[in-house]
């Protein structure tokens, strides 16, 4: 506890890369080529998967050319799974932690894989400064993308497998529907309610995204007005539009930065943080309190009979531990 405390006093530095989309979209693939152009200039980086459908160990992903196993012995990047399932309200907090923790070791560069089908998925997309959003040909109309509450955490589009018919019907969708949110504001949009994105993975998948409705938690903030959000296409299977997708990556960096945005968000996490320690401190103060009370099982038979109110219980324990 201690130890972590003192590590998290470091000054955060690095750059957070959220990449978010349907199942088998591409987003391991982009990332694998992502990681590997930065280690090419020689910089570091850090991998958080959340994402259960497709894991980061094993065989050549990228033909011959990059196979998943150089990564995984490279010192220079690390890797690490985060389960998923079953443990949701813990997720976007453990997830957070975690790269924190890496900013802190000193990573330069954090990007972090989630499935972009739920709520859950997309608080941890938005803790992330430059949230690419990946889409294919197959991924249905550029509303569709909207209603599922990608636009609003989109700093960049890519459309991915650009080797297969239809990318750039996809492109223009989505610039058009850019173009209609700008139009409206994005205000008076349909809310998102963890639109179940398993249609437009172009994928068959196993049925993992788990849907998440009724989700309640503030709609992530819309993207600063000042950054005009990119679309670009790239075909991680051929290689291609790679650099272009990390020069946009890092030029969206340099934005946040001279606009004071990155400050803000930063701020914005801060203050998240400090909520849910706090919490976390006061509910495991609060377990423990009430499962030493001596009274624990008098007022257990008294809410149950009627004779008493759990909220009743709830202000003396509150009155205890503050
Ligand atoms: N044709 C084509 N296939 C791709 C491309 N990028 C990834 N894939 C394949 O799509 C599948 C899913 O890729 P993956 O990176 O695991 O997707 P994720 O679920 O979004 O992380 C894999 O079989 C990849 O080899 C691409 O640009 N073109
Ligand atoms: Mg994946």
């Amino acid at each position: 506890m201690g130890v972590l405390a003192d590590l998290l006093l470091a000054q955060p530095q690095a750059r957070r890369f959220g990449i978010t989309g349907p199942p088998g979209a591409g987003k391991s693939s982009l990332i694998r080529a992502l990681a590997t152009l930065l280690r090419a200039r020689g910089e570091e980086v850090a991998i958080i998967a959340v994402d259960p459908t497709s894991p980061f160990s094993g065989g050549a992903l990228l033909g011959d050319r990059i196979r998943m196993n150089d990564m995984a012995t490279d010192p220079g990047v690390f890797i690490r799974s985060m389960a998923t399932r079953g443990s949701l309200g813990g997720l976007a907090a453990s997830t957070r932690e975690a790269i924190d923790l890496l900013d802190a070791f000193g990573f330069p560069n954090i990007l972090v894989e989630t499935v972009g089908v739920g709520q859950t998925e997309l608080e941890i997309a938005s803790t992330a400064d430059s949230v690419a959003v990946v889409l294919v040909p197959e991924s249905g109309d550029g509303v569709q993308a909207m209603k599922a509450g990608l636009m609003e955490i989109a700093d960049l589009f890519v459309v991915n497998k650009s080797d297969r018919v239809g990318a750039d019907r996809m492109v223009r969708a989505i610039r058009q529907a850019l173009l209609l949110r700008a139009g409206h504001g994005g205000r008076d949009l349909p809310a998102h309610h963890g639109v179940d994105l398993k249609g437009m993975s172009g994928e068959s998948d196993e049925g993992s995204a788990a849907r998440r409705p009724g989700a309640a938690a503030a709609p992530p903030s819309p993207p600063p007005s000042g950054w005009s959000i990119p679309v670009l296409k790239t075909s991680a299977g051929r290689g291609e539009g790679i650099d272009g997708m990390l020069e946009q990556l890092l030029e969206h960096q340099r934005y946040l930065e001279a606009s004071g945005e990155l400050e803000l968000r930063r701020r914005t996490r801060a203050r998240q943080r400090i909520q849910e320690v706090v919490e976390r401190r006061l509910a495991r103060r609060a377990r423990e309190h009430l499962a030493a009370h001596p009274e624990l099982e008098r007022w257990v038979a008294e809410v149950a009979a009627g004779r008493s109110t759990a909220y009743r219980v709830a202000q003396e324990v509150a009155e205890a531990i503050a």
